[in-house]
Order: C-alpha cells, then structure tokens, then sequence
C-alpha cells in the first residue's frame, strides 16, 4: 500500500475517535419540565439533540403548527402538552409554553461548554421574509420588530407571538433579535420567524468540536 494511502487512513481512523470521544463526553441533553399555575398546565420534553420528532398538543391547532416548525428545522425532538384557560383565551396558554419552552431549553443546555453559542437564520416563505438572531448568553433580552400586516391568523390573536417569544427569552436567558423584513400574508410571517427561530437555535445549541468542550466565552460563564 502507498504512503500516502496510509497517512490517510491514519488521520481517518483518528478523525472517528475524536468524533466518539465527543459523543461519549457529552451528556445527554434532554429534559422534561411540567409546569403549573391556576391559568395552566404544560408539560415540555426535548432532546436537543434529536431528529425532529415532535408530538403537540397545545388546544391551538396554529400553535402546534408553529411549534412543529421549531422542531424540524431546530433538529430538536418536542413534546408539548398543554391544558390552558382557554376559555378566557389563548394569552395564558401562549406565554406559559414560551415560559415553559425557555425553562426546558435552559435546563437541557447544562453548563453550555462546546456549544457555538451564535445563532442566525433568514428564511423567506413567498413574499415573506424575517431574520432571527440569537445568543445563548445568560441574559435575557428580546428585540421584536414585526409588524403584522393583519391582526389575526385564522382566529389567533397575533400579538400573541410577542408574549410567547418574551416568555422564551426570559427563562432560556437568551438575547434575540426578531426581524421581519418584508411580508404581506400575515400566516407567512409567522412562519417566517418560527422557522427562523429554529434554524438559529439550531445553530447555537450545536456542539462546535473544535470548541473541544470549552465555554464559548471569555469572561468564564454563561
Ligand atoms: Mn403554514
């Protein structure tokens, strides 16, 4: 056999061990959180680290639709059980999930070392096009800047989208950026920033192997 043909098997074989040796170091990062208050009732499981699998059932069919979106393009397998006041309506159902969501989030990302940190997605859906921006930092802040060209999506109050990605924010302890940069059908947008949202997760919870398992940050903590 050639030289060269070994050298190259040699830095293949090493290759697969760095690869098992970062499998084997990380630890599971799936979490199942219930939470309960006189308004609701939720209960989140996620595997940060799935395929896409999701399993909904929120009593807003739009929601659901939403959040199969964010596991798909997020390679996150979810599991969201909710049980809200909606017969006042869905304001409490729709801030709780985002609250339960970050709270999930937060929990299955333990100490966030290898992690890429940063995330970012465009996505356009016909005329529609927003742009999500993300960092796993620890602090919590959410620049939303959306205007819907209508105020409701079939019977779904859009302002609602505000309360449950401000519930996210705030117990992931994130800082994110929403921007919708053009649109006219308000189900587009929507669709726009939920796939977003995904993608840019995504990217951020990714283990980065040449972080090598260290904490993508100078001051030492996140
Ligand atoms: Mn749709």
């Amino acid at each position: 056999m050639p030289k060269y043909q070994l050298i190259l098997q040699f830095v293949n074989v090493r290759a697969l061990f760095i690869k098992i040796d970062t499998a084997l170091t990380m630890t599971a990062r799936t979490v199942t959180i219930s939470r309960k208050t006189k308004e609701t009732e939720i209960t989140v499981s996620i595997n940060l680290d799935g395929t896409g699998v999701s399993s909904l059932h929120t009593g807003l069919p739009f929601l659901d639709h939403m959040l199969d979106q964010v596991a798909r393009h997020g390679l996150i397998d979810l599991n969201v059980r909710a049980q809200g006041d909606l017969e006042i309506d869905a304001h409490h159902t729709v801030e709780d999930i985002g609250i339960t969501l970050g709270q999930a989030c937060l929990e299955a990302l333990g100490s966030k070392a290898g992690i890429r940190r940063y995330g970012h997605a465009y996505i356009p859906l016909d005329e529609a096009l927003s742009r999500v921006v993300l960092d796993l930092s620890g602090r919590p802040g959410l620049e939303y800047h959306v205007e819907f060209p209508r105020a409701r999506v079939g019977d779904f109050d859009v302002d609602l989208f505000h309360e449950f990605f401000k519930g996210f924010v705030n117990h992931a302890k994130v800082t994110m950026h929403i921007d919708m940069l053009r649109g006219r059908n308000a189900h587009h947008v929507v669709e726009t920033i939920y796939k977003a949202f995904g993608r840019a997760l995504r990217m951020a919870i990714e283990v980065d192997p040449r972080m090598a398992g260290v904490l993508p940050s100078t001051k030492g903590t996140l």
